[in-house]
């Protein structure tokens, strides 16, 4: 169980929170301009030319000989686990959101060029603000697991219903191919887009248009709004979520490119949750005025008639979605480790053979190094970085022992002289910020070469000078094969100067194909283990052991 003493209630229930939402104006205009024009249109058509006709549709037309007759149990079936995946993702989506409250559409992420925040708090310039620090809180009644700071747990979920979510769409639309249902939803004539701006006009101005049977066939707008949730909406949602890869948007940096960057692509993700709500609140509006009982027969029983059977088992049904929400938010609160293992056990095998491959180019410009690069993490309080820090780190020696031939202990100085790397990279923070910067250090491959680990060691331990956000000091671990890939280092400088005290002097991790939290900061020792068990709560790392994130964050 996730323990609520003192240092967690401040992390997860703090004093404040408040909840705003503002946008830049330039948008909120163009957004309220976007969504009220078609409404001002309607009313301008229906004011002088009055409503549209609309002809009957063929393919509803009850007992038509072609086109697919009511809802097969398969497409029940899918319906239900759909709403169960869509609003488990929808809700821990928002819990990942409340993390970094801030959308851009730059992959910079510099504070007030948000064109959306979820925070009343503008980003202090006097003093040390972490991005940990401005996470905000969110209602557990709205997101799961809600709080602030899960988001290690609403990953867990996210990643785990995902799964869930694209093998009932696959199911769902392979199920479409192979029969005659697929009419239904895929418009075949330019004709479709007059009538359902026709329907439109009709709804717009408070009109019912003449309602086809849903049970043989959608009025033209019903169609394209289906057709647009199913094949553009969620194709979209899943290929913007995967763009916050750091393995897959270092490897391929075009890839993000194709949605405008990274954080262009996170905006994208998010106004895609808005649109699954906008349109399940609409579709739930029209189930429930066009004949509710009738309708919930048509997806729950697949009959059509008046019986309120379907009515009362959807009833059910939403309960058991509302008691999945319950049981997860109990399992997220009682059983993360089991959570976060389960999510290991699901996800890691199809990471390990997909993203993990990829291995890092570095692809970014000079001119592309961002003006701000969020922090994140305590500074240390140890006297003895202190002090190393007052003499501007010139006694440092970085220990690197444990399993290894050959223990070395190293200045900056002797590391910069087997010959520094470089690289431009981008930084792909957990929380959903990101940071373009240059690393100067030494390749870990270089290290590992020097040292020589013995033949049972796997893991390489770094241990920092820093505490973390629960207590305890901050350490994380890498399997040697991952730090043997190139991109791997230990950076000392940063876009040409020395590590700053605040971005990890003076020695830091780089692992450009995982989250930053990999990326230990005020590194102290190293050490070659056999397992990542061995250490700590065994999961990995401070993180993975108290915040319940993935041993291998290549998503
Ligand atoms: N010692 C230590 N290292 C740390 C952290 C920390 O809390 N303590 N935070 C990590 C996280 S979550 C991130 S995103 C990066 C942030 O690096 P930056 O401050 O250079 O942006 O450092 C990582 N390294
Ligand atoms: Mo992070």
């Amino acid at each position: 169980m996730i323990p609520f003493d003192d240092a967690h209630r401040a992390v997860h229930y703090p004093e404040d929170r408040r909840f705003r939402i503002w946008i830049r104006p330039s948008i909120l205009i163009l957004l309220i301009v976007l969504a009220l024009a078609p409404f001002v249109l309607a009313w301008v058509q229906h004011a002088f030319f009055g409503l549209p006709y609309i002809a009957p549709s063929p393919a509803s037309l009850e007992g038509a000989p072609s086109g697919p007759h009511g809802f097969p149990v398969w497409i029940r079936w899918s319906h239900f686990f759909n709403l169960i995946f869509l609003f488990m993702l929808i809700r821990s989506g928002l819990s990942i959101l409340m993390d970094h409250p801030r959308l851009y559409l730059n992959d910079d992420c510099t504070p007030g060029t948000e064109w959306i925040r979820f925070t009343p708090l503008m980003v202090p310039k006097d003093r040390l603000w972490t991005a940990k620090d401005d996470a905000r809180y969110i209602s557990p009644a709205v997101a799961l697991p809600g709080y602030r700071h899960t988001v290690g747990i609403a990953r867990s979920w996210h990643f785990m219903n995902v799964y869930g979510f694209v093998l009932t769409g696959v199911f769902f639309v392979c199920g479409l191919l192979t029969s005659n249902q697929w009419r239904r939803l895929v418009p075949t004539s330019p004709a479709v887009f007059v009538e359902a701006w026709n329907t439109f006009v009709h709804y717009a101005t408070f009109h019912l248009p003449p309602e086809p049977n849903g049970f043989y066939g959608y009025n033209a707008l019903q169609q394209l709004a289906y057709f647009a949730t199913i094949f553009v909406m969620a194709p979209l949602s899943i290929a913007t979520g995967m763009a916050m890869s750091p393995a897959l948007v270092n490897r391929f940096p075009r890839y993000a490119k194709l949605f405008g960057g990274r954080q262009a692509a996170r905006s994208i993700h998010f106004l895609m949750l808005v649109g699954f709500l906008a349109f399940v609140v609409v579709h739930v509006a029209l189930v429930a005025l066009t004949g509710f009982a009738r309708n919930m027969n048509h997806i729950v029983l697949g009959t059509d008639d008046m019986r309120p059977t379907g009515m009362i088992l959807g009833f059910i049904g939403i309960g058991v979605v509302l008691l999945c929400w319950v049981a997860a938010h109990y399992i997220s609160w009682y059983f993360p480790r089991g959570l976060q293992h389960a999510q290991k056990a699901i996800t890691e095998p199809v990471r390990l053979i997909t993203l993990d491959r990829l291995i890092p180019r570095e692809h970014y410009t000079k001119a592309q190094i961002s003006p701000y690069f969020w922090p994140n993490g305590k500074l240390p309080v140890r006297e003895d970085w202190k002090e190393l820090a007052t003499e501007g780190f010139k006694s440092y020696k970085l220990k690197v022992s444990g399993m290894v031939d050959n223990p070395v202990e190293l200045s900056i100085d002797e590391m910069r002289a087997p010959g520094a790397e470089e690289s431009i990279t981008m930084h792909h923070c957990i929380q959903g910020w990101s940071g373009i910067a240059q690393w100067r250090g030494i390749s870990m491959r270089k290290l590992i070469e020097l040292v020589k680990p013995k033949p049972y060691a796997k893991v390489i331990a770094f241990y920092s000078f820093g505490g973390s956000l629960y207590g305890g000091l901050y350490y994380d671990t890498q399997q040697i094969y991952d730090a043997m890939k190139p991109g791997c280092m230990l950076a000392f400088e940063m876009n040409g100067e020395p590590l700053h005290a605040v971005y990890g002097a003076p020695l830091r991790l780089r692992v450009e194909n995982q989250l930053g939290y990999k990326m230990v900061k005020w590194i102290e020792r190293i050490e070659f283990v056999e397992s990542e068990k061995l250490i700590g709560e065994g999961e990995g790392g401070k993180n993975e052991d108290d915040e319940y994130f993935d041993l291998l964050p290549n998503i």
